[in-house]
């Protein structure tokens, strides 16, 4: 028989008076097939159209109904509160004046203004130089890609690792969007041209002549070595993979490389390389900006997510030097913080219980890990279980981003707290912080603050 037809047998058959022990049993015949048709819509098979899709709808209005008057609704990009912590903002002015000197680029949503801004401030005395807002309409509604302009939502954009040129002008992205370049008045300057997506860190080679930033590979600009390889149910549904991209100047893209060629060619990684989409789940390329003893300058530390890997790779010979495992896992953000050391942000997302992130120090030397500051994070409960950053002030300094919680600090070497900075809006709602930097190099300091002073903006 018919589905529709069964359907309409049945409908009849309950419009009838029946006695009561009837009708019970007809209930509990109803919500079986009410259930039935709910559990067909929640597995995405939809065989019965609208009539699995019509049980389904009535069964998550109140999910519809709470969600339309949460405070996530409300408030998009509200940070979460996982731990609490008391002594919001704290600024230890008479230890900060020790720092060398050195600019914090914050990049964090507004809940005042509701939106996305870059301020940028003194270290040594925590004072704004500048802050700088863009009119996000006159930017992104002519120049995102087709496939972005279809997603774009105005009221969640955050804008992601916003790197400042020696020129003073900021570029960044909006995650899995084109890079963009703003100057400080935040008047669009350039774009990147083509379709790729852009994701997660964006960091520059020593000289600053190259930019590298990690893209997303999807069915429409696939490279054959992959299209070739993907399972065929993997074909007929969205997926992605990762990849490594090197851009001038000007924003042209000069290199690519997906993470599966890297990883293939160096006979590091088999079929499992294609259970799932974004297995490859790439958050920082950190680039060599000097010669160590142990890494080259230009090299590439690649952080894979999914796999709490970190890659060395050597793009000169397009080798991998060696893979870091350890005691971190969906870390975040990778420093080269000396001649033989690099700094993991652990996020710690193994669910063991845990709920702090770390900060950990792996030596090329010996190939050993240590925790630092692992007191003082776990005393103020630190934890970001997405996202995350850390930037190395020198001597052990470290500046740390608590991104989901809408948080930053400055750490000294002796794991004292200098500054805590909450986002906070004039009504004390916490909101998101979008991967913010340190500049520490002394002539690109000047360089920046001189442009802050010569900039004249209309508005
Ligand atoms: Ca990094
Ligand atoms: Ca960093």
């Amino acid at each position: 028989m018919k589905v529709s037809k069964f359907v309409y047998y049945y409908y009849r058959f309950l419009l009838k008076k029946y006695e009561s022990w009837k009708f019970i049993i007809f209930l509990f015949f109803s919500l079986f097939v009410f259930g039935y048709l709910v559990k067909v819509e929640t597995n995405n098979t939809s065989r019965y159209g609208l009539i699995s899709k019509i049980p389904y709808e009535i069964v998550n209005i109140p999910t519809t109904i709470k969600t339309i008057f949460s405070e996530n609704n409300r408030y998009p990009i509200i940070a979460k509160k996982l731990t609490e912590y008391e002594n919001l903002n704290k600024i230890n002015y008479e230890k900060l004046s020790s720092y060398d000197e050195g600019i914090l680029v914050l990049s964090r949503f507004d809940g005042n203004i509701k939106k996305n801004v870059f301020e940028i401030y003194n270290i040594r005395n925590f004072k704004l130089l500048k802050k700088v807002t863009f009119d996000k309409k006159s930017i992104f509604t002519d120049n995102l890609t087709e496939k972005n302009k279809d997603s774009f939502d105005f009221k969640r954009v955050r804008t992601f690792h916003p790197y400042i040129t020696d020129n003073g002008s900021i570029v960044f992205h909006i995650n899995n969007s084109q890079l963009f370049e703003i100057d400080f008045c935040g008047n669009l300057l350039n774009y990147t041209s083509s379709d790729l997506e852009f994701h997660h860190s964006i960091e520059t080679s020593y000289d600053e002549k190259f930019f590298w930033v990690p893209i997303y590979y999807d069915q429409n600009n696939l490279p054959n070595n992959l299209k070739i390889n993907l399972p065929n149910e993997m074909k007929d549904n969205k997926f992605k993979f990762n990849g490594i991209a090197k851009l001038d100047k000007n924003l042209n893209v000069i290199y690519l490389k997906s993470i599966y060629e890297i990883l293939s060619e160096n006979r590091i990684i088999g079929e499992n390389f294609f259970l799932r989409s974004d297995f490859d789940h790439l958050n920082d390329i950190e680039i060599a900006k000097f010669d160590g003893d142990y890494f080259q300058k230009n090299d590439l530390f690649l952080s894979l997510r999914d796999t709490s890997q970190i890659i060395h790779f050597r793009p000169s010979t397009n080798e991998v030097v060696r893979v870091i495992m350890g005691p971190f896992s969906y870390q975040h953000d990778v420093d080269i913080i000396s001649n033989t050391e690099i700094s993991i942000l652990n996020n710690n997302h193994i669910p063991r219980g845990i709920k702090y992130s770390e900060l950990i120090i792996y030596d090329l030397k010996d190939s050993t890990f240590k925790k630092i500051h692992n007191d003082t994070l776990k005393d103020i409960n630190f934890f970001t279980f997405t996202e995350g950053l850390s930037d190395h002030l020198g001597n052990y300094h470290f500046m740390l981003e608590e991104t989901n919680q809408g948080r930053l600090l400055i750490l000294n070497d002796k794991g004292e707290v200098d500054l805590q900075y909450v986002n906070l809006s004039d009504s004390n709602q916490k909101f998101l912080l979008t991967w913010s930097r340190i500049i520490s190099d002394k002539n690109k300091v000047f360089k920046i603050k001189k442009k802050i002073n010569e900039v004249k903006c209309l508005k």
